[in-house]
């Protein structure tokens, strides 16, 4: 029996609307469904489904190892599901009476790109009642600059970008075309209208070579290229100055004595408000204003935003504080990176500066994307802050055409966000030194996870619970990975393969693919149209073996754990009802509706400037502490951060330049994403292995020459940490239009100068001696145990 059944594929964040074609119960074929709002388009990876539903390489059954951590072979030996989630449950209940439920860790694969968006929320809601503040989920790698460190100015994470609809698409280490196709159709669309575009990538990505301007950025310098243009924009005037004055902090005085906002009761002790201040050119006197009301025009355009003031504050001395509008300040920080600086930290030439300072300007609606690029490195919160006051000075956040902020569809989120409670969250591993990061939200490093299990370090991690992830391959540090999975007291693990990370698990619990469960998304994020839809995927082919979805094994461990209510008896499907009942929708109304149904979102552009609902002519403004944009953060500076955007070099970088050992590590290495695998997933699919069979170097072609390097050559790449092999492709770097030839490959740590032809050890791991010997690849999730 063969059949067509509508879908999306949930493997990357693209999610694309998708025909999936069974027969016999078997998926035979995927292809887009162009009647879907993201189904313009599928990539290899959906399109290889059937090889990744079918693999014979899939787990199907629970198991117990039987052999010492560590072991080449677990020594698996199949086990009931009433067996492994008995002890799962026994376990961390355990460890929970006696260690606190801190002593449970979790590991949680990202939603982006793996089908986890199907059950985040639940798994989310599932560690928070149990009381856990660490869940490690790459955070520190992929999400924290655009998902919080960009509240620092903007009070939201990185709005979705509207590139359809845009004058200018910006991406700053960001390769749609790679990881996002939904997105990448939709900047082909906003191309044919006539969107210019700009990439900020090292390398010569297929959309590079359709760029007006391309900056070739040295990795992880990105900071100072974004300061630069910041310090162009200010200079040339090009930057969106009534937004400035009226939706930013850029006027608000900062005292130069504390670095805190000047407020009104420093001023007037009696004033019954203790507003911030503001300086009225018209009148040459402060004056306060509320973060939250709107000041006319003529009032506005009277604000000082340059130069320092001096005010006299009240006390019992009155003293005189210099002050200084936060625009200035910014201006401050951008000063010292004009084109030759930025040309000798990033490599980026003024031409090209200054050609997309002209692409950036006010005037324009620009849609942006920062992704990995920055977050990778070890100061994308400071390149955030200076990515994010750039796109400021446009003006263009919650345009059409710009970063849109939807709201809706309105359903009920479940993801328990505020059940843990503030003392359980103050013991996320690092809250003491990243007190406003990602700990502050139960997000905690590999690294912190790691070193609390090796070393019980603040205190021990005693039991980990993996939904996916692979940590020794996808987080730094293998050999610390690993030895923190092997030392764990016990160790769950869910996956649909036995990786490497599986490997030193305890028990193994078997889930299945998006295409064996129903699975339920509220929106499709690239467009008003796409952002309406709600859709429930249904159940493709039955679920092979005993495998289950990761949203069965979270409501069965937590009824067993005690948590019954908070998941509703155990039953999934009532949860999900809950979620839509304010849309006035049910299960049964989706499943009627295969291909989605559409509800009411508000998008509405600059909502910020809309009216609260209380009738006291407040208006909405920003979620931040000013209610503006806050190009100066205080909150920061409180923090012992700097308030304003700050040019770091990356810690590696850093580390290398202390310890003289420039001349052993001469290059800079990045990392970017291959468009047929997920991280470490899908190397076992044959479709998508014989076109990437090997993993890829580019390496720019002056390293090659000087290397002596073949296009296809085996190399090996030497950190302070370890040791790979690669196979070298010399990227060809094309003119980019309009511009001076771009220099082949960033110019690499200025400060090794002519070292850079000394050879790096070659041949031997660096942590282990061992040696590392050429051989034939093998797909990395190659044991299967058990059959259908
Ligand atoms: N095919 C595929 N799609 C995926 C994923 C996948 O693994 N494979 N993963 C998903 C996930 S979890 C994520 S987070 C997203 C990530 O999506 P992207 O951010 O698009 O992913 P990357 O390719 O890692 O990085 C983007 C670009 O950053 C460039 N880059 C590297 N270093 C620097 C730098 O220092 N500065 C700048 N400006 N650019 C730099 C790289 O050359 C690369 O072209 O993709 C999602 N989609
Ligand atoms: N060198 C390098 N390292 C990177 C990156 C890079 O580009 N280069 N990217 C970084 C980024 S952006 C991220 S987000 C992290 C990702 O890091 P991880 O979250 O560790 O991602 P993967 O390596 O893809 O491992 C995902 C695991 O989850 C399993 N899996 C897939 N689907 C499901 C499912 O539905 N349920 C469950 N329970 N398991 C499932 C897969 O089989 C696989 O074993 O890696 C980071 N590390
Ligand atoms: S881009 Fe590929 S992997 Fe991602 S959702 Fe679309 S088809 Fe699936
Ligand atoms: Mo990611």
């Amino acid at each position: 029996m063969t059949a067509e059944i509508a879908g999306y594929c949930a493997l990357c964040r693209s999610r694309c609307g998708t025909l999936n074609r069974v027969d016999n119960g078997q998926l035979v074929s995927v292809r887009p469904d162009l009647s879907h709002p993201t189904g313009k388009a599928m990539c290899m990876k959906g399109r290889a489904a059937p090889e990744l539903v079918h693999s014979p390489y899939r787990q199907l059954y629970p198991m117990r190892r039987t052999t010492p951590k560590g072991s080449a072979d677990p020594g698996w030996v199949r086990i009931t599901w009433e067996e492994a989630l008995t002890e799962t449950a026994e376990k961390l209940a355990r460890a929970k009476a006696e260690s606190g439920a801190e002593s449970v860790a979790f590991s949680v694969t990202t939603p982006s790109g793996t089908p986890l968006s199907d059950s985040i929320d639940w798994i989310e809601r599932f560690i928070r009642h149990f009381g856990s503040p660490n869940s490690c989920s790459g955070t520190e790698i992929c999400n924290w600059h655009k998902d919080f460190a960009h509240a620092f100015t903007f009070g939201s994470g990185m709005p979705s970008a509207d590139y359809a609809n845009a004058d200018t698409i910006l991406l700053w280490g960001h390769n749609p075309s790679n990881t996002w196709l939904a997105q990448a159709n939709a900047i082909a669309n906003g191309r044919d209208k006539g969107a210019k575009l700009v990439v900020v990538d090292p390398r010569p990505t297929a959309l590079v070579k359709q760029a007006d301007v391309w900056l070739p950025v040295r990795p992880g310098t990105d900071g100072a290229l974004a300061l630069g243009l910041v310090r162009l924009m200010l200079l040339e005037g090009v930057y969106y100055n009534q937004f400035l004055r009226t939706w930013t902090n850029a006027p608000l005085l900062v005292r130069q004595d504390t670095g805190l906002f000047l407020r009104e009761q420093m001023l007037w002790p009696d004033a019954s408000l203790n507003r911030y201040v503001v300086w009225d050119e018209k009148h040459n006197m402060p004056f306060p204003i509320e973060g939250d009301r709107v000041l006319p025009f003529e009032q506005s355009a009277t604000l000082r935003l340059r130069g320092d003031v001096d005010v006299i504050v009240a006390g019992k001395a009155p003293t005189r504080v210099v002050c200084t509008p936060a625009l200035e300040l910014l201006a401050r920080a951008a000063a010292p990176y004009g084109p030759g600086h930025v040309e000798h930290i990033t490599g980026v030439a003024p031409a090209c500066l200054t050609a997309a300072s002209k692409l950036m300007g006010a005037g324009r609606r620009i849609a942006y994307h920062a992704w990995t690029g920055i977050s990778q490195h070890s100061n994308s919160t400071q390149t955030e802050r200076a990515v994010a006051s750039l796109y400021a000075l446009s003006g263009s956040y919650d345009l059409v055409g710009g970063n849109r902020v939807r709201r809706g569809p309105f359903y009920r989120p479940v993801d328990g966000l505020g059940a843990l409670s503030p003392s359980q969250l103050s013991k996320a591993l690092g809250a003491d030194k990243r007190p406003i990061g990602p700990p502050a939200m139960g997000w905690v490093t590999a690294r912190d996870m790691y070193l609390a299990v090796t070393e019980a370090k603040p205190y021990p991690i005693r039991v980990l619970v993996a939904f996916g992830t692979n940590l020794p391959l996808s987080q730094a540090d293998s050999a610390l990975a690993e030895e923190a999975l092997k030392r764990l007291e016990f160790y769950a693990h869910c996956d649909l393969f036995e990786t490497p990370a599986a490997r030193f698990a305890d028990i193994f619990l078997p889930v299945n693919t998006p295409w064996e469960h129903e699975g339920i998304r509220f929106g499709f994020e690239i467009s008003d149209e796409a952002a309406s839809l709600v859709q429930l995927r249904q159940r493709v082919v039955e679920p092979r073996g005993e495998s289950r979805a990761d949203n069965d094994v979270v409501f069965d461990l937590a009824c067993r754990l005690g948590m019954k209510d908070e998941f509703f008896g155990g039953n999934l499907e009532a949860g999900w009802n809950y979620m839509l009942e304010p849309l006035g929708l049910s299960l049964a109304d989706l499943r009627a509706n295969p291909r989605g149904i559409k509800c009411e979102i508000d998008s509405q552009e600059r909502k910020y400037q809309l009216p609260h609902h209380d009738g006291s002519g407040r208006i909405r403004g920003f979620d931040t502490e000013t209610r503006r944009v806050e190009l100066y953060s205080e909150l920061l500076h409180r923090n012992g951060q700097p308030a304003v955007p700050t040019f770091y070099l990356p810690a590696e970088d850093e580390f290398i330049r202390r310890n003289g050992t420039a001349k052993r590590f001469p290059l800079v290495l990045s990392s970017a994403k291959s468009g047929y695998y997920c991280h470490s997933q899908h190397r076992g699919l044959v479709s998508l292995r014989r076109r990437a069979p090997e993993p890829i170097a580019e390496i720019g072609q002056g390293l090659a020459r000087n290397r002596g390097i073949h296009e296809g050559d085996w190399i090996q790449i030497s950190t302070r940490n370890g040791a790979a092999r690669f196979v070298a492709r010399s990227g060809r770097i094309r003119l980019v239009a309009g511009l001076p030839r771009a220099r082949p490959h960033p110019p690499s740590d200025p400060r090794a100068g002519k070292q850079q032809r000394e050879q790096p050890d070659l041949g031997r791991c660096r942590r282990s001696g061992e040696r590392l010997d050429p051989a034939p690849l093998v797909p990395l999730q190659h044991r299967a145990r058990s059959a259908d």
